[in-house]
């Protein structure tokens, strides 16, 4: 999955594709580069993010995925029930829902859902984040998630454990570490895992050994290494700023997980 920002403000690429031209055009090269799914948002959800209003959030969006839908799947990254309505309108075929509410829309559409675990909202959530246990409670939590979006008729379900959002390295650790539970137990609930650590903080606290943490811009080696990471542990689906990177390492972790598949390698 490509992270297709049409944001001034996202904590990565925001600015870079804000005019729907731009947009458009990163989009079409996601999908050349071997992206399965465009992840298209229109608000910024890192921490402090400013809140957008509906009308900005469509005018941002949905010029987009009715440009890109044509050529893949196009999911829309909002938490408002109305732009993923409009959203599924314009084309989209998948709502990546931060906050976890938006089953009921991913219902009447006929599309598939996300579910992402967050606590707290984008203002407060990475003031000092508690967990007795994370691991056992988001997994809870993002698989009852599953069971009422199945309940309500939704097909394609994904859980996501929410890397980055109330957590902090520690938690983010600790669930990446076990993220191959998840992806066992979300088989039993007819969901597959989707995880996003592209570039995330985390990644610039780890991946500093200790100094000052690495802004954005250097987390790319991070944000491979734990993709890859998450691969080898069966998780089915990763949102990426880099889909050259990920697709390369998506290409040699299948092949490599699947023993039966090893003959077919090109040699
Ligand atoms: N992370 C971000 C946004 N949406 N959706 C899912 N399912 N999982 C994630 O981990 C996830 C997500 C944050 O990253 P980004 O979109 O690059 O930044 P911003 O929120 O600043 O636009």
């Amino acid at each position: 999955m490509g992270v297709l920002n049409v944001t001034p403000d996202s904590f990565f690429d925001g600015g870079r594709y804000a005019s729907i031209d731009a947009a458009i055009a990163r989009g079409r090269a996601m999908f050349a580069e071997g992206a399965d799914v465009v992840d298209v948002g229109g608000e910024s959800s890192r921490p402090g993010a400013s809140t957008v209003g509906a009308d900005e959030e469509l005018r941002r969006v949905i010029p987009v995925i009715e440009a890109l839908s044509p050529l893949g799947v196009v999911s829309v990254d909002t938490v408002k029930p109305a732009v993923a309505r409009a959203a599924v309108t314009a084309g989209a075929g998948l709502i990546n829902d931060v906050s976890g509410t938006l089953w009921p829309a991913a219902a009447e559409c006929g599309v598939g859902w996300v579910a992402m675990h967050r606590k707290g909202t984008a203002a407060d959530m990475q003031s000092d984040p508690r967990y007795d246990d994370v691991v056992a409670e988001v997994h809870a939590q993002v698989l009852n998630l599953a069971d009422r979006a199945s309940e309500a008729g939704v097909g394609e379900i994904w859980v996501d454990p929410g890397i980055g959002f109330g957590k902090s390295v520690a938690h983010n650790l600790e669930l990446l570490s076990r993220v191959g539970e998840l992806v066992r137990d979300a088989e039993g609930h007819g969901a597959r895992v989707l995880v996003g650590t592209s570039n995330k903080w985390f990644l610039g606290v780890i991946g500093s050994g200790g100094a000052e943490p690495l802004p954005p811009d250097e987390r790319a080696e991070g944000s491979l290494a734990s993709s890859t990471w998450a691969m080898t542990q069966g998780v089915q689906m990763l949102r990426v700023h880099d889909v050259v990177g990920g697709a390369q390492a998506a290409r040699l972790v299948g092949p490599l997980d699947r023993a039966s598949e090893r003959e077919g390698v090109a040699r």
